[in-house]
């Protein structure tokens, strides 16, 4: 298959390629998480998950792997290092009680991935301690183990645990692209120019593309 995609086209196999959905959990996008309590407004991330849903589907449809990461901590926090704990001036910090549960805990109700995209069977959970998706979770043993070479990312935030994700990816072989109407940042700049220094330098970090492009490359089969 072949996406219309940005710096050139980008070219994969179905069975060789996964949709990595990174922390669409509601820590990020619900009020009352890991995102408000840093600050910030939640409400901007809400915006892609129609198109994220649209795409799940397709590529569901399709038969393609899906990967869903949430950036999870063991309730005992000993895979929070403390300078991700005390790092800023949250009302809340990791681990700490708010309105959804323990502030990015595993099995926390905060910690799940929204409804609208929920795992199905088949479909694997990565709960990872760090911004990126390989660091601590094995993910990488397991991609190789399918013969998965190709990933194509959407998620939040987009330079946070999206790009660190893509990077850790690219330097393990991995051909990243990014779905741009399928990631979102709490800051619109941020998002811009994540995508820009994704595929400057003739894709130095992957490609990116609208969703529209993949859905045209997903219909001609
Ligand atoms: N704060 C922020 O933008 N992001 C994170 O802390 N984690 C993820 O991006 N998932």
């Amino acid at each position: 298959m072949k996406i219309d995609a940005q710096p050139f086209a980008y070219e994969f196999e179905l069975p060789h390629a996964a949709l990595v959905l990174i922390d669409m959990q509601r820590d990020f996008i619900e009020p009352g998480g890991f995102g408000e309590t840093l600050g910030n407004d939640v409400s901007l991330l809400e915006a892609i998950v129609p198109a994220t849903q649209a795409v799940l589907a397709a590529w569901r449809a399709a038969g393609g792997l899906v990967v869903h990461t949430r950036e999870a901590h063991r309730p005992d926090l000993s895979d929070c290092p403390p300078a991700k704990r005390d790092r800023g001036n949250p009302s809340l910090r990791i681990g700490d009680v708010g309105p959804m549960g323990r502030i990015l805990v595993a099995g926390e109700p905060g910690n799940q991935i929204i409804d609208a995209l929920a795992p199905i069977d088949g479909e694997l959970v990565i709960d990872k301690p760090g911004k990126g998706m390989f660091y601590a979770t094995g993910l990488h043993e397991t991609l190789r183990s399918r013969g998965i070479t190709h990933l194509l990312f959407g998620g939040v935030t987009t330079e946070v645990c999206v790009q660190t994700s893509m990077r850790e990816a690219n330097d393990r072989g991995y051909e990243g692209l990014l779905l741009e109407d399928c990631t979102e940042s709490y800051f619109p700049r941020f998002k811009a120019a994540a995508i820009e220094m994704i595929r400057a330098q003739g894709a130095i970090v992957g490609w990116t593309a609208p969703s529209a492009a993949l859905h045209a490359a997903l219909a001609a089969g």
